[in-house]
């Protein structure tokens, strides 16, 4: 595999897609054919809080920031009583050369849904929805766009969330994108702290002989050494608990 002649993305089916049963359109509109690009890894979450803040991080402060995490986690489409369906559909999607990237980001619209229907008609974002958030007052305080497909803007945003949402062996080893490397010990994780030996309470993260991203295994191990940390724990915490919190 040579690493330059491919691109790749995430894309992220949101719990309105699967809600309104709108995922056999976006299937459609980014099958193998439309898109020329392939399918590279595919799983459903149940999307944590950690992962939730670990996904939009970037958004942290922002006064739509609680309410964008109830909606990829799927409180806001799924009540209590339905909890065990909110879920979101996480896919790779990769192809030879560049294009990749911005042909799915064109296919899904512009982020907001209504201006995905003024400029881009038949886009998938055209059927998503604007909800007005506001304070204990009622007054508006901002917006959250249930736009039903998140889809990476850029290369480096696309292997920060492919890493994020997917390990080593979700992936084929002819797909694979990004470099690995094998664990030599054990990790696991509490409350946000790192472990080499089973604390009560904790959970495995990885054992010796796992293949994990070279870059996760980096920052797993400038948390041990207690050096300069490399990126953020938590990042690769949340990826090996999907499913598991
Ligand atoms: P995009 O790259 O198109 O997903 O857009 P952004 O990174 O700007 O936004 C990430 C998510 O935050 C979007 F899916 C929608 C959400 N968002 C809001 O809910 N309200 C806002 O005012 C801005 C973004």
């Amino acid at each position: 595999m040579n690493e330059k002649q491919l691109e790749q993305t995430l894309v992220l089916i949101k719990p309105d897609a699967l809600k309104n049963s709108i995922t056999g359109f976006i299937f459609s509109q980014l099958s193998e054919f439309h898109t020329g690009a392939r399918f590279a890894a595919a799983k459903v979450v149940n999307v944590s809080r950690l992962l939730a803040e670990e996904h939009y991080a970037e958004h942290i402060g922002k006064p739509f920031f609680e309410s964008l995490l109830d909606y990829i986690m799927g409180k806001v489409h799924y009540t209590e009583e339905n909890k065990w369906k909110r879920r979101v559909v996480a896919m790779v999607y990769q192809s030879e050369g560049s294009g990749v990237l911005d042909r799915i980001r064109a296919l899904a619209g512009p982020t907001n849904p209504h201006k995905a229907r003024e400029e881009k008609p038949g886009c998938i974002r055209s059927l998503g929805t604007v909800v007005n958030l506001k304070d204990n007052a009622g007054n508006i305080i901002g917006d959250r766009l249930d736009n039903l497909i998140h889809t990476s803007a850029t290369t480096e945003e696309a292997e920060r969330e492919i890493k994020l949402w997917f390990t080593p062996s979700d992936v084929p080893p002819m797909m694979r994108p990004y470099k690995t490397a094998t664990c030599p010990t054990h990790y696991y994780y509490k409350e946000g702290r790192l472990y080499n030996n089973y604390e009560p309470g904790s959970m495995l993260l990885l054992a010796p002989g796992d293949l994990v991203w070279t870059t996760d295994l980096e920052i797993l191990q400038s948390y041990e050494n207690g050096q300069c940390k490399k990126g953020r724990l938590n990042t690769v915490a949340a990826k090996y608990l999907i499913n598991r919190l």
